[in-house]
């Protein structure tokens, strides 16, 4: 009887540690993404800008995407794309203001059912009740940088400090405290910087206030050889960022700038003028706490000093620089805090041993102009916008090191993650699993070329709608609405796009070809002139 009782129990030991094996397989995934991150100031990429040695690390210790890219660069619709794996058209979230339909499937959902365990901290923009999620607290619409209010299933919460470093706190308190060692988990760590206002932490603020840093070279773009829609966009730092909410000059001071200046005012693409609101600079201030604005002031008096004393001697050249520089250090400034606290993140994964079986990735919502072109924020399909960082490390599956030049997208994450989980993908998504790319089988991928679908106009930065094909050589694109123009750029012999080509009868053949592929991609893709103009306001 002992005997048997014994047997019995070896093979129940069995039985539970090959399931437990079975379980561990499965991979964990932590998704990093920050909002607005643009590939120029991520050092894996380019180190003119910043060191940023922690995010570098995902790429050191796997592969680098270099012509990663989104398909409709903005914030709210590129993470319905991520979550449900179709384009804009299909899931319907296309711009900002649409409402997401949480009717539809995301692929948490798909894990949460497949025995994972979910969690998510930062910055959705969108819903309040992020679905197939276990554990939550997100930012409200854009969130706050300074003791930002965070909701949660439960409860809403106000948390003092800085948003970057308190977003990484709950994150790690949920890895702590709160993770179910028995399941694997899908994490979501989503960084709100660094979306404008760009505004820094007290610390960093002081440290980047002194850098300069070196401009694009197309900083000074005046647009020729362009469409309509790149000059009448309101995205150029010289007439279109704010003073005071951008730049930080306190609103006292800029009120005293306009008897001296009184063009210093925010432009229109029309030629009319507005006068941006002091609120948009104090509600963002007034949200720090004494102490953190004894900090803040140090740095902001010295900006108002400058701007007050060296502003009227400047010439139109030296305003733009001026404006590149204030830009540059804040931006940075709040990437430098992202950096610090993916690097807290990284050490507590690899400290707790969960590295070894945890896909990360590193990426953005979508890239930014950093002056290229003179530009900030995103929009349009030209390569700072369109294209987005892209990391990801994968011990024993990912060879360190890798750079991969496919056209991969934010639409491919879905089905990438899922394969990696062994959960079957709904077949109408939209998007190609990245494994064989990750797992150094290229010869198993085929894909060329990729859709682009811009929608939110007329909005803020009017930037005009337009869709278009890209690949590796070209880039094809109609601006359908408002105006009816078409541009083509040659990728490989004009990397900064300042030449519309479409017209030169050099490129005639590739224009018939590209334009016969566009026409494939939107019946591959269901979008089509019906649709475009059903997603007209009225
Ligand atoms: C705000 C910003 C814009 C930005 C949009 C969308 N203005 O309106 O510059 O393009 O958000 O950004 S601000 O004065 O309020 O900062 S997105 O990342 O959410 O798509
Ligand atoms: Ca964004």
């Amino acid at each position: 009887m002992i005997k048997k009782l014994f047997v019995v129990h070896i093979l129940t030991l069995l039985f539970i540690t090959s399931c437990n094996k079975g379980e561990n397989i499965k991979p964990n995934i932590l998704f990093i993404m920050s909002d607005d991150h643009a590939y120029q100031a991520i050092s894996a990429y380019d180190d003119r800008l910043i060191h940023t040695p922690n995010i570098d690390r995902i790429a050191d210790e796997g592969m680098l995407f270099t012509n990663a890219s989104v398909t409709n660069s903005i914030c709210a619709p590129s993470r319905a794309v991520i979550l449900t794996g179709k384009h804009s058209h299909i899931n319907g979230k296309i711009d900002n203001i649409a409402k997401f339909d949480d009717s539809q499937m995301t692929f948490p959902q798909l894990f949460k059912t497949a025995g994972y365990q979910t969690a998510m901290f930062g910055k959705l923009h969108f819903g309040n009740n992020p679905k197939g999620i276990d554990d939550f607290l997100i930012l409200p619409g854009q969130g706050d940088y300074i003791n930002p209010k965070f909701l949660g299933k439960d409860r809403d919460t106000i948390i003092t400090g800085y948003v970057t470093d308190v977003i990484t706190d709950l994150t790690l308190d949920w890895f702590k405290n709160k993770r179910d060692k028995d399941k694997p988990f899908l994490t979501f760590y989503l960084h709100k910087a660094p979306h404008r206002a760009w505004w820094p932490s007290p610390e960093k603020f002081a440290e980047f206030y002194n850098k300069k840093f070196p401009e694009p070279e197309t900083l000074f773009d005046d647009y020729s050889n362009r469409g309509t829609a790149a000059k009448t966009a309101e995205m150029n730092l010289l007439t279109h960022m704010q003073y005071m909410q951008d730049s930080k000059v306190r609103p006292s001071v800029f009120e005293k700038m306009k008897n001296v200046e009184p063009k210093i005012v925010y432009a229109r693409g029309d030629g009319t003028f507005f006068e941006p609101s002091s609120n948009s600079f104090n509600d963002r201030y007034n949200r720090a706490n004494d102490e953190q604005k004894k900090k803040y002031d140090v740095i902001l008096n010295k900006i108002s000093q400058d701007f007050e004393t060296n502003w009227p001697k400047m010439n139109t050249k030296q305003k733009m620089q001026w404006k590149f520089q204030r830009y540059m250090q804040d931006y940075l400034a709040t990437i430098s805090s992202v950096d610090d606290n993916v690097g807290r993140v990284l050490d507590y994964l690899e400290k707790s041993g969960l590295d070894k079986n945890t896909i990360v990735v590193y990426t953005s919502d979508q890239g930014f102009y950093l002056g290229e072109h003179g530009w900030f924020d995103k929009r349009f399909i030209y390569d700072e916008s369109f294209k987005t960082p892209l990391m990801i490390k994968w011990p024993n599956q990912i060879k360190p090191g890798t750079t991969n030049e496919e056209m991969v997208q934010n639409l491919d994450f879905a089905q990438t993650f899922l394969e990696a989980a062994m959960i079957d993908a709904p077949k109408d998504m939209q998007g190609e699993s990245l494994i064989p790319l990750l797992k150094g089988n290229s010869d198993k991928w085929n894909r060329e070329s990729v859709y682009y679908h811009y929608y939110e106009y007329p909005s803020v930065h009017m930037a005009k709608r337009h869709y278009g094909i890209v690949n590796k050589d070209y880039k094809l694109v109609h601006f359908y609405f408002d105006v009816d123009e078409w541009e083509l750029y040659d990728r490989k012999n004009d990397p900064n796009e300042m030449n519309n080509v479409y017209n030169d009868p050099n490129y005639a053949d590739v224009v018939v070809k590209l334009t016969e592929e566009l026409k494939e991609l939107r019946i591959k893709y269901k979008d089509s002139e019906e649709l475009d103009k059903s997603f007209l306001y009225n």
